[in-house]
């Protein structure tokens, strides 16, 4: 029997209203692996959440922000403790390997204890007054009641970027995840609710976190649309991004939007060779390149492209595909039939409409047990020119493209003719061609020497153009998003000035 799962909803597990259920499986083994049955929620689900988180508001903006980050600490200790746990069933329910799990989560544990160290900072800021006897001062404030959004590619990281600074700063929150990974964001938000009891004891509040599972258009659609919920936060795809900013903006809604990439790897005539391999086989091929810093362009030195492609295909042709809970596994399955579909279109679109070379995989994966799963060829097209399709739009799976470049100045321009714009990466020895390449690549990322994926937990995240709206995730930043800024004065003059100065 699969485990039943339930929704949190002001400090109870509940199942949904309508008792509408979806099932969670292993997309390595999908008929034989059910892994939990979840609520599938509708807008009396979100209705009840956001009650409950408006009326928690009131309470936890009053809990000191220390203590809120003390919370924070607990959650990165206790998913510490729980860490191989976490990533084996994260891989168990989206497919990527374990050491990528692992990563995953640690990325989420990182988050957790700068987000605790955050709580003794939030720092204001104070400025001298016009007049005499007077104090300026500015504090951060916290907003309400934040509704949260989240993909499937990273289960774990990219919930606690966008829950624990909100939580810090003293927000209530309304989680809803990807249906595909429902079971590590439920692990997550049990684990924040227990932290809370621990932490808070008999001064708990109930509904500071509440998850809502169930369809973007559905609990997604409930709220964003909903008056009291105060911002709102969102990874995913541009043209979702596009309508949440057009729908909760509409009623002024504070909106986070993390949206597609299109990255690029430039590997110059000088660069060291070996180094750059491993990067883009790890840049295209991790997370079976379902991630938005993916390096789903791979643009080669004209001195150098045919001896760099001939080693990459070897390369590539040597990856191990399979489960990735499974020793001796590089690359996992797509994350489900339809993602795999997708991929597949892409690759007939670079077959036949933009006529590129297809020199390495190109289909579905299906020998032995691969064919229990959504396996997908790690898949190079050669000959790709700049506005081919393949070249412009997000894949998001397994297909990397090479595009030839005459010199640095072309490579650039290449790497910066698409509408995205989140992670780029230059490999070359030549320290003026790097500095350049930092000046002028329009990309929120950029790494030099390093793989386009990677991003640590406490720097600014994301992307330029239509990648995003201009907010960062992760770091210091991420906490401009999350607070409000409220001026003070403070006169002790015992004075009217009236207006005069
Ligand atoms: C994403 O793909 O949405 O930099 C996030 C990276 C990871 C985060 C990726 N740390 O690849």
């Amino acid at each position: 029997m699969a485990e039943k799962f339930k929704n949190l909803i002001n400090g109870e597990w509940k199942d949904s209203k309508s008792g509408n259920t979806f099932e969670n499986r292993n997309p390595a083994k999908w008929n034989e692996d059910l892994i939990g049955i979840f609520p599938s929620s509708n807008a009396d689900d979100v209705n009840e959440a956001v009650a409950a988180a408006k009326k928690a508001f009131e309470k936890w903006r009053l809990v000191p922000a220390p203590k809120r980050g003390d919370i924070l600490k607990v959650v990165g200790d206790k998913m510490t403790e729980r860490k191989d746990e976490i990533a084996f069933e994260m891989t168990r329910e989206m497919g990527k390997v374990l050491a990528e799990t692992k990563g995953d989560t640690q990325e989420g544990i990182d988050t957790a204890y700068y987000a605790a160290s955050e709580g003794r900072r939030l720092f204001g800021h104070n400025a001298p007054s016009e007049l005499p006897d007077k104090l300026n001062l500015s504090f951060r404030v916290p907003i309400g009641v934040g509704g949260f959004i989240t993909p499937w590619n990273f289960p774990m990281a990219i919930p606690t970027w966008k829950l624990f600074p909100a939580l810090v700063c003293g927000n209530t929150c309304v989680f809803k995840p990807a249906e595909i990974t429902p079971k590590t964001a439920a692990t997550l938000v049990e684990i924040v609710d227990s932290a809370m009891r621990e932490v808070l004891g008999k001064d708990y509040i109930p509904g500071v976190i509440n998850i809502v599972h169930g369809k973007g258009r559905i609990v997604g659609e409930a709220m964003i649309s909903h008056p009291d919920v105060d911002l709102i936060s969102f990874t995913g795809s541009t043209d979702v991004g596009k309508r949440i900013n057009e729908v909760a903006g509409g009623s002024l809604k504070r909106v986070s939007l993390e949206l597609g990439g299109k990255n690029a790897q430039i590997v110059m005539n000088d660069a060291d060779q070996e180094l750059a391999l491993e990067a883009v086989l790890w840049g295209a091929f991790g997370t079976t390149g379902q991630r938005c810093t993916a390096t789903s362009r791979l643009i080669l030195h004209k001195d150098i492209h045919d001896e760099f492609l001939a080693k990459l295909i070897d390369r590539t042709n040597k990856l191990r595909l399979g489960y990735g809970n499974e020793n001796k596994v590089d690359v996992g399955p797509c994350v489900s039939e339809s993602q795999r579909a997708s991929v597949n279109d892409y690759v007939l679109i670079g077959k036949n409409e933009d006529k590129a070379t297809l020199v390495s995989g190109g289909d579905f994966a299906t020998e032995g047990d691969l064919a229990k799963g959504w396996f997908y060829k790690p898949t190079i097209f050669a000959d790709v020119k700049p506005g081919m399709r393949i070249e412009q739009e997000e894949i998001f799976g397994p297909v990397l493209s090479v595009i030839k470049c005459e010199d640095f100045e072309d490579g650039i321009n290449i790497l910066n003719g698409t509408k995205y714009g989140l992670s780029s990466s230059v490999f070359t020895k030549n320290v003026n061609d790097a500095c350049r390449a930092i000046r002028d690549i329009k990309a929120g990322i950029t790494y030099i020497n390093g793989a386009t994926i990677g991003a640590e937990a406490h720097m600014p995240f994301g992307g330029v153009k239509q990648t995003g709206n201009g907010h960062r995730e992760g770091g210091w930043t991420v906490y401009d998003f999350y607070s409000e800024w409220k001026a003070v004065y403070i006169d002790y003059s015992g004075q009217s000035f009236s207006g005069h100065r």
